[in-house]
């Protein structure tokens, strides 16, 4: 099932995209929970984390390398950030297309509530 992060991918609808490659797309959080807050989501529909397979090794990959270098480029980096991927209800996932939440530019608290 496509959600609407494929018609983000495909240009359907609009998002603030800061970065996009072959396999990878990041754009802004429309309801961001820190100063900085992007999505970054594999091209490929992938519904959740437990439909995962070694195929797709290589893009899980590239959605980290993704997220550190936009951290970088946003000036986080050093100061850190988060990086997570919810997975199904109770996991809190509301969008069935995985994707990092990368978010920074605040302290954040832990545990994850
Ligand atoms: P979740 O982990 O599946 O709950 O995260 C979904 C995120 O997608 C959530 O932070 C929403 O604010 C965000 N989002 C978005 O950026 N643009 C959209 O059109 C929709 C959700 I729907």
């Amino acid at each position: 099932m496509s959600t609407i992060f494929t018609k983000i991918i495909n240009r359907e609808i609009k998002a603030e995209i800061v970065f996009e490659d072959d396999d990878v797309l990041a754009f802004n959080d429309v309801n961001p929970q820190a100063p900085v807050h992007v999505l970054i989501i594999p091209k490929k529909e992938i519904a959740t984390m437990n439909d995962l397979t070694e195929a797709d090794a290589e893009v899980v990959g590239k959605l980290h390398l993704a997220a550190a270098k936009i951290a970088r480029d946003k000036g986080i980096a050093e100061e850190g950030y988060r990086v997570v991927m919810n997975c199904n209800e109770q996991g809190g996932q509301s969008v069935y297309h995985i994707h990092l939440h990368l978010m920074g530019g605040r302290r954040m608290s832990w545990p994850a509530g």
